[in-house]
C-alpha cells in the first residue's frame, strides 16, 4: 500500500523536529535573479532539504534541512559546484 499510516507519519514529524536545522548562507557570484533561482533549485534538489529561499539582493540563501540527511558542507558544495561561492 502506498498510504502512510498515521503512526509512521507522526514518527516522521518527530524525526524532522529533532534534526531540522535552519541556516543562512552567504552566496557570492550571483549577478542576477536567475543565478539566485539556480542556487535555489540545486539546494531544493538535495535530499534532506525541506526548503530553500535565495535572496538575490541580500546575497543570502536561507535553507531548512534535516541534519540527519544532509550537512551544511554538502549544501555549500552544491552551490560551489554550479559556480558560486558559499559561506556561513
Ligand atoms: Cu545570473
Amino acid at each position: 500500500m502506498v498510504y502512510q499510516t498515521r503512526e509512521s507519519f507522526s514518527k516522521q514529524s518527530i524525526f524532522w523536529g529533532e534534526t531540522m536545522k535552519k541556516i543562512t548562507l552567504n552566496v557570492g557570484g550571483m549577478h542576477c535573479g536567475s543565478c539566485a533561482m539556480a542556487v535555489e533549485l540545486v539546494l531544493k534538489d538535495k535530499p534532506g532539504v525541506k526548503s530553500a529561499k535565495v535572496d538575490y539582493d541580500a546575497k543570502k540563501a536561507e535553507v531548512e534541512f534535516d541534519e540527519a540527511q544532509v550537512k551544511v558542507d554538502d549544501l555549500k558544495k552544491e552551490i560551489t559546484k554550479i559556480g558560486f561561492t558559499a559561506s556561513e
